[in-house]
């Protein structure tokens, strides 16, 4: 496991969680309504997770909830290239959740950071569109498609299979010339896992992830938080909170989270508990 993670302009070291603050740039992101969708409601939001501590922005243009439209790469280059523009000299690393080629290339000649790509850079294009840049690449699980993934989820073995899927992503990664401090995997709560196998991934997330490569966890406002609490999306912020904590002790590196400042302070509330306070 190496001790930091290269993205792009910015070295960041991974001793404690990091705190990943989203950003969405769409017109129908389930959780706030689309309420960022223009580049200057977008940057101001971003400032506002800034100030409330988080480590990393992640930048979304295409909502990949299940049944969402969706976006040619065209279009959401428009809605995500002004916003990147906009943050470049922001202080923290910028991540943009996009899985098409074409937008990873443009968004990397505008300074980002870090790719995530729900799509597990599948395609021998999106490989090629990073390989060479520094960028950091989350590789995430995704069982099917967003539009019909939560219909019929099925594993024998969802630990096993997530896990393997990862490793074998990993590899191919490596194998393609990608060194092992830019990559990050990641579970993909929600997609295409029933409420049961969210659960058993987050509660299994130590050996599910293995200890060759950094974590990143995406719990925040999700329906595996809705089907406990009985609460909608607007009012998930303490389930939010504690499945963030879950994943932190369980050596979760990365947090993707809505909620800025309610999760930094539950960690460093629970790094206090861990590790003790100087007096
Ligand atoms: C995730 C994501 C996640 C990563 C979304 C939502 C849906 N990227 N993009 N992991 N979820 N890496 O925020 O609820 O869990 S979009």
């Amino acid at each position: 496991m190496p001790d930091h993670l290269q993205f792009g302009r910015f070295r960041l070291s991974l001793e404690r969680p990091l705190v990943m603050g989203i950003v969405n740039v769409t017109p129908d992101s389930f959780s706030d309504g689309g309420a960022h969708f223009t580049p200057q409601a977008a940057v101001a939001h971003a400032y506002s997770l800034i100030e409330d501590g988080a480590d990393i922005l992640d930048i979304g243009g295409e909502s990949t909830r299940p049944g969402a439209a969706a976006v040619p790469a065209a279009d959401e280059l428009q809605r995500v290239l002004p916003v990147i523009e906009a943050l470049r000299d922001c202080g923290v690393p910028l991540s943009v959740d996009t899985c098409k080629p074409e937008v990873m290339r443009g968004v990397l000649r505008s300074g980002a950071d870090m790719i995530n790509d729900i799509r597990g850079f599948d395609s021998e294009l999106s490989v090629q569109a990073v390989v060479a840049s520094d960028c950091a690449l989350c590789l995430m699980h995704m069982q099917g498609e967003p539009r019909t993934m939560q219909q019929h989820p099925s594993y024998d073995d969802v630990v096993r299979e997530v896990h393997d899927y990862l490793s074998a992503g990993a590899r191919r990664l490596q194998e393609a010339g990608v060194s092992a401090d830019r990559i990050v995997l990641d579970p993909g709560f929600g997609f295409g896992k029933s409420v049961a196998h969210n659960y058993t991934l987050l509660r299994e997330l130590t050996a599910v992830m293995g200890s060759d490569f950094p974590c990143l966890v995406g719990v925040s406002r999700k329906s595996m938080i809705g089907a406990v609490t009985g609460r909608p999306a607007g009012q998930r912020l303490g389930g939010s909170v504690a499945a963030a904590l879950a994943a932190a002790a369980r050596g979760a590196h990365i947090l993707r989270v809505h909620d800025v400042a309610d999760t930094v302070s539950a960690l460093q509330v629970w790094a206090a508990v861990e590790q003790g306070v100087r007096a």
